[in-house]
């Protein structure tokens, strides 16, 4: 990946991202509970250390993370939901930003929902996979850590979350940032969606 570019940080007033050419530029937006990956995945992804702050404490991402890769496609990361070791109000404001964010942004191209292969949907999982396919938003499920299950786990393990999402026409990707194999696997799924050439 050539040209990958931090562009804003932002909760309200999001910025409008162009092309050179003046059309919005497509966007790509990460979601899921505090601590699933969803930064590391944008890191490795662009294989890009440090663009994304990551940590291993939940709650990391507050704000909206705008990143464009050569002024044609970005990456929104989102702040996690779930996190319930922040101040009530805190929490609402991010729950507000990313259900706005999600309901009224027209440059959203595509939702990917992080889901720990190790653990069982949330409800929030299950609320934002049924609120996309009512509202005929495109959604690609991204099973994370798969390195810390055993390989002959992740199948199965995976499959029951799928069969509680009941996103049957969702594309699937396993991803690890330790194995050098994901970033072929999810880049070959955003081709197929039109999203990469
Ligand atoms: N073993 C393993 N650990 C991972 C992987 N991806 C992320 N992690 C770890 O998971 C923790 C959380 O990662 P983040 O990328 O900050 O998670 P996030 O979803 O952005 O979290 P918030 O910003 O709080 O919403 C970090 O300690 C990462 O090192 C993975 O593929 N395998
Ligand atoms: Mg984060």
């Amino acid at each position: 990946v050539k040209a990958v570019r931090f562009h804003t940080s932002a909760l309200t007033d999001l910025p409008t991202l162009r092309t050179p050419q003046g059309v919005l530029m497509p966007e790509i937006a990460l979601a899921g509970r505090s601590n699933v990956g969803k930064s590391s995945l944008i890191n490795h992804f662009l294989q890009c250390k440090g663009l994304a702050k990551v940590s291993s404490t939940p709650g990391k991402t507050q704000l909206l993370n705008f990143f464009t890769i050569e002024d044609r496609l970005a990456l929104v990361d989102l702040p996690g939901y779930g996190f319930a070791k922040a101040p009530p109000e805190k929490i609402r404001e991010w729950n507000r930003a990313i259900d706005r964010y999600m309901r009224e942004r027209p440059s959203l191209a595509l939702i990917l929902l992080l889901l720990d292969s190790r653990r069982t949907p949330s409800d929030d999982d299950l609320a934002l996979a049924r609120w996309a396919q009512s509202a005929c938003k495109p959604l690609c499920v991204v099973f994370t850590k798969t390195d810390t299950l055993p390989s002959s786990r992740v199948h199965a393990q995976t499959q029951r979350a799928l069969e509680l999402l009941q996103s049957a026409s969702a594309p699937v990707v396993h991803y690890s940032i330790k194995d050098a194999g994901a970033r072929a696997r999810l880049i070959a799924t955003l081709h197929e969606l039109h999203l990469w050439d």
